[in-house]
């Protein structure tokens, strides 16, 4: 179908007056993008049906990716773009006489996650979709996101945010395609007939309501669905739910997103959400294939489920629950199936993000999944224990210490592992899973992540998407490899002059948003250098400031020094109960502060932290960047998936040998990259030995300690207690994360990156390198392996009719 120009602004108009009655003089933005949210969605109605249909009557395999956090960013432009009427669009809505760019800011930004695991979510959703193959994703509609961070006084301040206050044009309510889910009461086994049945006592049942949102491959006419769940009280069950508490419960149950770390109290209905995305997905997947009226035996030959982090492996046991208690299959066949359906990703090796219930919440929440997650355990320890011996074995206990492990459990009862950077696969198998390792090496694999070039270039960066059309035609945005015929341009002076005029004009836009935003002027031709990310200890924010305090005393002492002035940029959200993460942003606001008005330094050193770092800033931030700051103590970023989408716009990268910055390294090469620090190594050495003094560092290094210094001595206003806890984390406590370690390598790798910077030349040409080398870094790349080598799932795109095509890169 083509889409005409005059026919869309025909549609469009009848749309606004049939929704609000309105002229599109008199309609406001989030009416006009309403209409248009609308007109979309119904351009796009008869694919999306298609699709599903030709799915049902192909009987095809499908991918159902579980996750609790989704981050899809504004979807307008993306879904223009995979429709293939972004220009039509946008030059009927000019015609008009309306501001496009406008429109799209009226919409709100879905912040269903905390950040890198949701948004590779949403990056693999488009990916998906985009290689034709059949795949869901299954998540939770949360009435509230992630918090809006607001600074107060240099702290952060969480509000509500209330995403869905103008509805959300997107999404469909399929109330008729509603399951029940119970929680608690009291559950026993009856034998009926030989077979052990259930019966549930005094449960509470809650309805699960889907709501569909279309998921828009790039331009193949396909359509995949992402669907969320929401809880209410089923109609029947009113009388159930009279007092208020009662229905603040249900209500409660998919109103808010966990942040990452959350309390005690939040931690029971965590686990509620848990249970409530499990099973509301994985009822309607078996209802789904009952209506393809093919054996339940066979079902690992139409459904994959993926477990995106432990957070969705409740869906191990809930399928096992519901193969035996209600399909009526042995427990031997319910779990082979099982295995074979199931497939986990692990994304992170920090302690505290692995998932461990107390028992007692599981037995009162979910008392026969309990049941089912016993026998799990119990038979694999029955089975595990003559042939691995008693320390191996109960190494890998899912039920141990009162608690219930998820990752034993995603591991035990899936039939893939994956980690998300090779060098974060090779910690799993050799260090944090070494036991499983042991027992299942067939199990683990590596799938390095990465990110659609569709938003991240094509959406966020359009200059920068005609700079590469213009040198090498338009193949590259289905085949991401060719972004390396780029290469070629290297040596050509003309092109890397426009590239360089590419990214200023990306950086005057970033510089207009922070005038206008925060009233404060920066210089579209100093240096930009950014870092953002989820604010973190092990990220290393903190080294990031050590420096930029570094570069104030040595402008102090000298206020004539000429050096290369640069912009500090960070976003960044902290957990609400993470305090030492607040008290890093307390200390960047207040340097900020300090810095920016402090007249002996003037533009030769600016930061700026941007409030309510989320997918719509990334669009903003990413294509103005120069630098990008990936410096993580080696060995602690599984992948990080920012360091990607950076390095497509051409910023180069500051990086340590961690997550995917190594193979970041291997395609672009050393002499494109400023590496400094710790390896894995050496940081395993040191917990080995026990070596590690941060105490003896500040005692030698006269330079640091004055760093350190201004923390405690009054040189920055305002960080009394901050300052001080940030300056004995560091100092007496022994600096977990080796921050003062990596510091001398650290300001040697930036004094590189001044000295390169004097050099433009060159500079853009790594620039460009970087953007030449990294089409491996597709989503698609990663997605082909993970349908071929976990899911065994095929595109329904036939060859010749594939819209992005796969040959290996390099
Ligand atoms: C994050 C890691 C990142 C990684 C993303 C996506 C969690 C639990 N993990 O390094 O910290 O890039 O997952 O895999 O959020």
């Amino acid at each position: 179908m083509t889409l005409q120009v005059a026919e869309f602004k025909k549609d469009y108009e009848r749309m606004l007056k049939g929704l609000y009655g309105l002229d599109v003089q008199e309609a406001s933005p989030v009416q006009l993008y309403n209409a248009l949210g609308t007109y979309v969605k119904s351009y796009a109605g008869e694919n999306w049906t298609q699709t599903k249909i030709e799915y049902e009557k192909k009987q095809v395999k499908q991918l159902y990716y579980f996750s609790m956090e989704f981050l899809p960013g504004r979807m307008l432009k993306s879904n223009l773009l995979n429709l293939g009427i972004l220009d039509v669009i946008r030059e009927g809505i000019e015609e008009i006489g309306l501001d496009f760019q406008y429109i799209v800011e009226a919409e709100e930004d879905p912040a269903l996650g905390n950040g890198g695991l949701g948004r590779l979510a949403s990056c693999f959703m488009d990916s998906i979709a985009s290689l034709g193959i059949p795949g869901a994703g299954s998540g939770i509609r949360y009435k509230y996101g992630l918090f809006q961070q607001r600074f107060i006084d240099g702290h952060q301040v969480e509000v509500p945010e209330n995403w869905l206050r103008n509805g959300n044009v997107w999404e469909v309510r399929k109330e008729n395609k509603a399951v029940n889910i119970r929680f608690g009461g009291q559950v026993y086994l009856t034998e009926e007939e030989g077979k052990l049945v259930p019966v549930y006592e005094n449960t509470r049942n809650i309805l699960a309501i889907p709501y569909d949102t279309a998921m828009i491959g790039y331009q193949n006419d396909l359509i995949n669905n992402l669907r969320l769940w929401s809880a209410e009280i089923p109609p029947e069950d009113y009388v159930n739910y009279s007092s208020i508490t009662a229905q603040q419960e249900v209500n409660q149950l998919t109103e808010v997103l966990y942040p990452d770390d959350s309390n005690y109290e939040g931690r029971i209905l965590r686990l509620r959400q848990e249970y409530f995305l499990c099973s509301a997905g994985v009822q309607s997947i078996v209802r789904y294939y009952k209506k393809l009226h093919l054996p339940m035996i066979s079902i690992a030959d139409r459904v994959a489920i993926h477990i995106n982090d432990t957070h969705p492996a409740l869906c191990i046991p809930e399928f096992i629950r519901i193969m035996i208690d209600e399909e009526g299959l042995s427990w031997e066949q319910a779990w082979e199936i099982g295995k074979k359906v199931m497939s986990y990703t692990n994304h992170t090796i920090m302690q505290e993000a692995m998932e461990k219930w107390p028992i007692e919440m599981l037995q009162a929440e979910i008392p026969r999944v309990y049941q089912v997650i016993e026998e799990i355990d119990r038979r694999h320890i029955e089975k595990k224990l003559p042939i691995y011996g008693e320390e191996l074995t109960y190494q890998t206990a899912i039920i141990k210490d009162g608690v219930v492990n998820m990752a034993h459990m995603a591991i035990i009862g899936s039939h893939s592992v994956n980690g998300v950077a090779q060098l974060h696969t090779n910690i799993l198998k050799n260090d944090v899973l070494k036991p499983f390792f042991e027992m299942y090496p067939i199990k683990f694999n590596n799938k390095t992540n990465g990110i659609t070039q569709r938003r991240w270039l094509q959406i966020a960066n359009e200059d920068l998407t005609q700079f590469i059309d213009d040198r090498i035609g338009t193949e590259w945005k289905k085949k991401p490899s060719e972004l390396k015929i780029l290469k070629g341009y290297a040596n050509n002076v003309a092109t890397l002059r426009e590239l360089a005029e590419v990214k200023l004009k990306n950086k005057k836009r970033f510089a207009q948003y922070v005038e206008n935003k925060m009233g404060m002027t920066i210089d579209p031709n100093a240096l930009f250098d950014v870092q953002i990310k989820r604010l973190h200890a092990y990220k290393r924010q903190l080294l990031n400031v050590l420096h930029i305090l570094s570069r104030y005393l040595d402008i102090k002492k000298n206020p004539t020094l000429d050096i290369q002035s640069r912009v500090f940029i960070f976003g960044a959200k902290a957990a609400p109960s993470y305090l030492y993460a607040k008290q890093i942003i307390k200390l960047i606001n207040a340097i900020a502060k300090l810095i920016n008005n402090d007249p002996d330094v003037g533009d030769k050193l600016k930061v700026v932290f941007v409030e309510n770092y989320g997918v719509t800033l990334a669009e903003l931030i990413i294509p103005a960047a120069e630098v990008s700051e990936q410096i993580s103590l080696a060995s602690k970023e599984a992948s990080g998936t920012s360091n990607m989408k950076l390095m497509l716009n051409g910023a180069l990268t500051v990086a340590t040998l961690d997550g995917a910055n190594v193979e970041i390294r291997d395609y672009v090469g050393e002499e494109n990259i400023f590496l400094f620090g710790l390896t894995s190594q050496d940081v395993y050495d040191y917990y080995e030995n026990g070596t590690y003094s941060s105490r003896e560092i500040y005692d030698t290094n006269p330079k640091l300690r004055k760093v350190l210094d201004t923390l405690i001595d009054g040189t920055i206003p305002d960080i009394e207690e901050e300052g001080r806890v940030i300056f004995d984390s560091l100092v007496q406590y022994n600096d977990e994360y080796f921050v003062l370690k990596d510091f001398d390598e650290y300001i040697a790798a930036q004094n590189q990156v001044d000295e390169l910077y004097q050099d433009k030349q060159l500079w853009n040409q790594k620039s460009l390198l970087n953007i030449a080398n990294s089409g491996p870094f597709s989503a698609d790349f990663t997605i082909m392996r993970y349908a071929d080598e976990i899911w065994k799932i095929d595109s329904e795109m036939p060859q010749n009719e594939q819209t992005i095509h796969l040959n290996e890169p390099i």
